[in-house]
């Protein structure tokens, strides 16, 4: 038994290059379980991050009772890190979960049956349709539905309401990264493989603490780092991430300034003539334009901005510019930060520079955070149109309107979508009247929460919030659907690296509660929605008729899942997407032929200018003649809006620890993971600590221009001048709304937003710090991560977490061979390449 709570990766199974990733089989089951006793193993994978780890969840008299991984499964060999083990079941299984819908009634929410819940969303979507029309109506919905709800979803609001307005949080996620394929590749689509991390020499991490929030995917890093020929690693963050502590660079940059930094690492691999030559000239188009644009980033000017020394800079760049394979993993120390989009494409650039795409050990992989966010793009509940269509092509517009059978005009395409910033903005000036929310919590999530909090709360405004449990958004509602959850329904989903995996049902959902599928089918029957013949828009009676629908909408495009069923899903492992008839058993990475998805007449965008946004539009699109090559694409370096001053000296940043999820609603009702991270707290650097007169534990305000947080200071290993505070600390569980302690770190985010990805600003704002209460004891941080406190000299440092009991779990070793894709070696092509 192992302790995965202070041993958050467990125990190593180093490996060479090029070698297989040994099998470890990581399981828990409750107190008093032992093994005979289950009744059955359902497979599904975990919800609990986009890593999508396979796992099979064990059921006893109709209760999901432990959880393992799945030895087979190309994703994670077996493993599974500490909120798969510990959150998963627990997240869901608990007495808080809503068991019936409710309807507000003079200013209470009470429970009521379906019946009276849909009526109500349905007699106020009728009446706003009749006066206001498709305008009046948004959809807010996640990352963490199955794909077979967006796309009811997505078919209900373009082709059933027909309303621009509607996004997911995964505008908050992983909108950049779709952003900077379309931009840099024509289409959204993962390059690159978790199986490049198993070949690779050099690996970069651009804003991406791996080591905590795709903890098995760092667990392969890890065994890479402890076998014989460990890749290099450089890492891109401002605080000491366990990835930092791995790294052979450490590029501690101040937050808001990584345009800056690519700049800098994209002249000096041109300057030293590192970039392939033929591959750039038959592969890319634009390299004029980004030479001349990254011209005035030598390494000290980028030095200057970044405050990191010039010659960790080179060596980066140096490891960049002559490693023979190279994985780059981005994530939100990126997406979330100024000039978000114009960042991450460096990336893609630096990879297209040296050719670094399609091959073994070369590729790129940026991010998705959530478990299904993937699916949320592709399937179109979000902005983007279902098989990553292009909405400035009337050509896709018509195929969507054969495929439903409606009238193309009903299909929102005349203006760009509208993106979750703006939807509320539409809420908060009372041109969106009815807002649908499933699966997401922006009274925490979102930023600047006392504005956010404003527009739920309008009078005016119809709420309806579907989720498992009533949370600080569903307490704003009018009406509240009590969803079903992961293990109560089935369906599938999309991990980072395009594999798709089935979900099984493996108990019933708690009361009245409906999968999420089943009640957005129920509006659209009581809306009488129909296609152009009178027939049902939706007709389709399961998950599995919605799939095999999807499939059609698919087929053709990037992501075609032609080839995979429900079937084909169940006993082995899941199966990475494009998968037709040419790619039957799915595809590993993309673009080993070195053809990009640029066609004007199939590309998913035309692009846009990267710093201002603005459209290039079909024509100029056209005009640069792409066809089948990549873009370079860039743009000038400018610094955040909101910079450190005299008020607000502090530059604040946000994320994630290890054991929490979001917020909270799953990881916060397992005891073993609010054991390790209890309470909220804000990290600071010894240097600012010691000038401020702040110690360890000590309680702090932190203040922007929107609001304040108070709560205890970690003093830890954060660049100096850098303040981070995680964002899962709403008030579910402390009475709703923010009390005398405020603790949500949006409390001080602002209302800004990346020109192209249109992802908000959480990583960049300036504060003020200040000492409100002395210590009584350590602050609540976890000391196994990123948060170890750094010890005042003189002083013991605290000790680390350690879960106790209720964290244990076995691993099982060398039970099976480890996995490897069928088509290993079609997809190993080097394409003639060294
Ligand atoms: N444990 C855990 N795992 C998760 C999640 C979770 O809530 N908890 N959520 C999932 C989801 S939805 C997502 S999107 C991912 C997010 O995964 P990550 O992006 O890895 O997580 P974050 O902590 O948000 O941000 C990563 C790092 O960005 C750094 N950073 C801040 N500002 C800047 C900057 O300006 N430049 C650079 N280069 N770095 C900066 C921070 O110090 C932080 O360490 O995690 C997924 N996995
Ligand atoms: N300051 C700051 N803010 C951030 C970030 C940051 O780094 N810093 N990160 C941003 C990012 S990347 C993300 S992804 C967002 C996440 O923000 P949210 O999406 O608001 O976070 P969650 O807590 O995951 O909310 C998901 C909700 O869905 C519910 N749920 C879970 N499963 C189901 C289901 O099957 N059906 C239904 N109907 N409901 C379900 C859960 O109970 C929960 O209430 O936060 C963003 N906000
Ligand atoms: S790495 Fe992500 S998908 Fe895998 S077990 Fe952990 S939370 Fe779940
Ligand atoms: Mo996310």
């Amino acid at each position: 038994m192992v302790d995965r709570i202070a041993n958050i990766w467990g125990t190593r199974t180093p490996y060479s290059r090029d070698g297989l990733w040994p099998v470890r089989v990581d399981q828990v089951l409750d107190d008093g379980i032992a093994e005979g006793d289950v009744d059955r193993w359902v497979q599904s994978a975990c919800v609990l991050c986009s890593n999508g780890c396979a796992c099979d969840i064990a059921v006893k008299d109709g209760a999901m009772v432990g959880i393992r991984g799945r030895a087979q499964d190309l994703v994670n060999h077996g493993r599974l890190g500490p909120k798969g083990l510990f959150a998963s079941r627990q997240g869901v299984s608990h007495k808080d979960r809503l068991r019936s819908p409710l309807v507000r009634e003079n200013g209470q929410l009470v429970e009521c049956d379906w019946d009276t819940a849909m009526r109500r969303i349905v007699d106020r979507s009728r009446d706003l349709l009749a006066e206001r029309g498709p305008l009046s109506h948004g959809f807010y919905t996640s990352g963490q539905l199955f794909l077979e709800e967006y796309y009811a979803l997505a078919v209900i609001g373009k082709a059933g309401i027909g309303t621009p307005h509607m996004d997911g949080n995964t505008r908050l996620c992983t909108a950049t990264a779709a952003a900077a394929m379309k931009e840099s590749f024509g289409a959204d689509g993962q390059p690159g493989s978790y199986t490049d991390i198993d070949s690779c020499d050099a690996l970069f991490l651009f804003g991406h603490n791996m080591a905590e929030t795709q903890t098995v995917l760092w667990s392969r890093v890890l065994d890479r780092i402890a076998g014989p020929d460990r890749p290099r690693i450089v890492c891109v963050d401002p605080r000491n991430t366990e990835v930092a502590r791995h790294a052979d660079v450490h590029l501690a940059i101040r937050p808001g300034t990584n345009l800056a930094l690519m700049h800098a690492l994209v002249r000096e691999v041109l300057a030293q003539g590192w970039e392939d030559a033929g591959y750039v000239r038959d592969h890319t188009v634009g390299l004029d334009g980004l030479r001349k644009a990254v011209e005035p980033w030598t390494a000290e000017a980028a030095a200057a901005v970044c405050g990191v020394p010039a010659a960790d800079i080179r060596d980066a760049a140096r490891i960049f510019g002559t490693s023979d394979r190279i994985v780059s993993t981005v994530l939100q120390g990126f997406y979330q930060s100024s000039q978000a989009t114009a960042a991450s494409c460096q990336v893609n650039n630096l990879h297209l520079l040296r050719g670094m795409l399609g091959a073994p050990g070369r590729g790129v992989l940026q991010m998705n955070g959530q478990p299904t966010a993937q699916n949320n793009r592709e399937c179109g509940a979000d902005g983007d149109l279902p098989g990553f269509r292009n909405w400035e092509n009337p050509d896709h517009i018509q195929e969507l309107a054969g495929l439903w059978n409606v009238d193309p005009m009903t299909i929102p395409h005349w203006a760009p979508p509208t993106h979750a910033m703006q939807i509320f903005r539409y809420a908060e000036q009372g041109s969106i009247d009815f807002l649908w929310i499933s699966a997401t919590n922006p009274a925490v999530s979102m930023p600047e929460l006392p504005r956010i909090r404003d527009i739920l709360a309008k009078p005016d405004l119809f709420l309806v919030v579907q989720d498992l449990y009533l949370t600080e958004t569903a307490q704003y509602a009018d009406v509240v659907l009590p969803a079903a959850g992961w293990g109560e329904k089935t369906g599938t989903f999309t991990n980072v690296n395009r594999i798709v995996h089935l979900s099984d049902k493996a108990v019933d959902p708690p009361g009245e509660a409906r999968s999420d599928l089943d009640i957005f089918l129920d509006y659209a029957r009581r809306m009488e929605f129909t296609t152009l013949n009178g027939g049902p828009l939706l007709d389709w009676t399961g998950p599995e008729d919605a799939f095999e629908a999807w499939k059609s909408c698919s087929r053709g495009r990037p992501c075609d899942y032609t080839g995979i069923t429900y079937d084909r899903l169940r006993g082995g492992s899941g199966i990475p997407w494009p998968c037709n008839e040419d790619n039957p058993n799915g595809t590993d990475r993309l673009y080993g032929d070195g053809v990009f998805p640029t066609d004007p007449d199939y590309c998913e965008s035309y692009g846009h200018d990267l710093l201002t946004g603005a459209t290039v539009g079909a024509q100029a699109f056209r005009a640069q003649d792409a066809g089948g090559r990549a873009l370079f694409k860039t743009a000038p370096f400018h610094p955040p809006h909101e910079e450190p001053d005299e008020d607000y000296p502090l530059r604040y940043t946000t994320g994630r620890t290890a054991y929490h999820f979001h917020t909270r609603t799953k990881t916060g009702r397992s005891r073993p993971l609010t054991d390790a991270a209890p309470r909220a707290w804000v990290e600071v650097a010894r240097e600012d600590a010691d000038r401020l007169g702040i110690s360890e534990g000590d309680l702090v305000r932190v203040t922007s221009r929107r609001g304040r947080i108070e709560v205890p200071a970690r003093v830890s290993g954060i660049a100096p001048g850098t303040v981070f505070a995680p964002f899962h600390y709403g008030y579910w569980d402390t009475g709703g709304r923010p009390g005398v302690h405020p603790t949500a770190a949006n409390e001080l985010t602002l209302t800004e937003w990346d020109p192209v990805s249109k992802q908000p600003l959480f990583k960049n704002a300036a504060v003020t710090v200040e000492k409100i209460g002395d210590a009584t004891g350590p602050a609540p941080a976890p000391t196994t991560t990123a948060s170890r406190p750094t010890a005042a000299p003189g002083t013991t440092p605290v000790p680390a977490t350690a879960g106790g009991d209720g964290a244990q779990a076995t691993e099982t070793t060398d039970t099976e061979p480890a996995p490897r894709f069928p088509d290993a070696s079609k997809n190993a092509l080097d394409g003639g390449r060294p």
